[in-house]
């Protein structure tokens, strides 16, 4: 099926300095083809890299999301769905390799360390990730059968999680919440705004079902065993009936639960090699959601309620 081309999404950057920049407490944002990138990955010609060459095949799966919506934990699920009947779960990767690295981002890992790699004879169904919008996605993936898998959350809880990971990340211990939640209402954060983010994969999600998956962090939360089979059925590796009675689905959700990864060595001590990141365990914090009501004052609430409620409003798309 031809999928739609977006008019954001081209091959020639245009870059402008973001006041977030001169903030000595942020990543340094650029606003780049309609989103706010973090420049310090360079990641501009990668994105450009991935969007000229990348040749998605049909049988592509790749997991997309805004950052700290749920992406380690997709990452686990899909990686162990997929590959169940080659690996059990106690000789699963997952066990000594932290998700990322099994499942890796396009623009942030493949394409960032070869511009036009080939990436042909990776076994089926080659497993992808990307932190991208999906109007930034490469025009091969768009017009290709490959199955997209996105995952959010709600964004109170979004903006928690990212204030401590970019704290935890760069050392900044004096950052405050009030500056990260006043960029993220402007939609000055890594890969935002936030709800054009979502409403892209949203939008996809109703107009082809079969390749846009549209998961949420809570829905996994409250019922992780439904949430991995629909998760399964749509990948095209369903659980068969033996399986389900077997308990394998509920293996999996175990294996993949927030308790069970963070307390893998790993996971614990260890460090992506040429990764930016000081420390796996910063990829789990407290996995819990609401978390934000701890953090986020009602006014605050409030102020991100209303502006979602503009930005979203006719979508369809609503966060409780
Ligand atoms: P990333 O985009 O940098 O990869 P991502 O994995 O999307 O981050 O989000 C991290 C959040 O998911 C953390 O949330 P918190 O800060 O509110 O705690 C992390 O704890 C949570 N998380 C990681 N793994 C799991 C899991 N298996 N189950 C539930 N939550 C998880």
């Amino acid at each position: 099926m031809e999928r739609k081309k977006s008019s954001l999404a081209s091959s020639t950057p245009n870059i402008s300095p973001s006041a977030a920049a001169s903030n000595p407490y942020t990543q340094g944002l650029i606003q780049f083809q309609g989103f706010w990138i973090p420049s310090r990955h360079i990641l501009t010609s990668s994105i450009i890299s991935f969007q000229k060459y990348f040749q998605a095949f049909d049988d592509d799966i790749i997991v997309a999301s805004k950052p700290k919506a749920g992406t380690t934990w997709l990452k686990a699920l899909v990686f162990t769905i997929i590959n169940r009947h080659s690996y059990t779960l106690s000789n699963t990767p997952l066990n000594s390799a932290n998700p990322h690295q099994l499942i890796p981002f396009l623009e942030m890992k493949i394409y960032i360390e070869n511009s036009n790699p080939d990436l042909s004879k990776i076994p089926s169904p080659r497993l992808f990730s990307t932190h991208l919008p999906y109007p930034m996605l490469a025009d091969s993936v768009k017009r290709s059968n490959c199955r997209i898998v996105y995952i959010t959350r709600n964004p109170f809880d979004i903006v928690v999680s990212s204030w401590h990971f970019t704290r935890g990340v760069h050392n900044l211990p004096d950052w405050s919440l009030e500056d990260c939640f006043g960029m993220f209402c402007r939609g000055e954060e890594g890969f935002g705004p936030f709800w054009d983010h979502a409403l892209g994969y949203w939008n996809m999600s109703m107009e082809e079902p079969s390749n846009v998956l549209f998961m949420r962090y809570e829905e996994l939360k409250e019922d992780p065993m439904a949430q991995t089979k629909r998760l399964a059925e749509f990948l095209g590796f369903p659980f068969s009936m033996e399986e389900e009675k077997t308990g394998v689905v509920n293996q999996i959700v175990d294996f993949c639960s927030f308790n069970n990864l963070k307390d893998l060595e790993v996971n614990k001590t260890g460090k992506m090699p040429r990764s930016f990141i000081p420390s796996n365990k910063l990829f789990f914090r407290s996995g819990k959601v609401g978390d934000y009501v701890n953090n986020l004052s009602p006014a605050a609430v409030e102020r991100l309620s209303n502006i979602l409620k503009e930005k979203l409003s006719g979508s369809g798309l609503t966060f409780n």
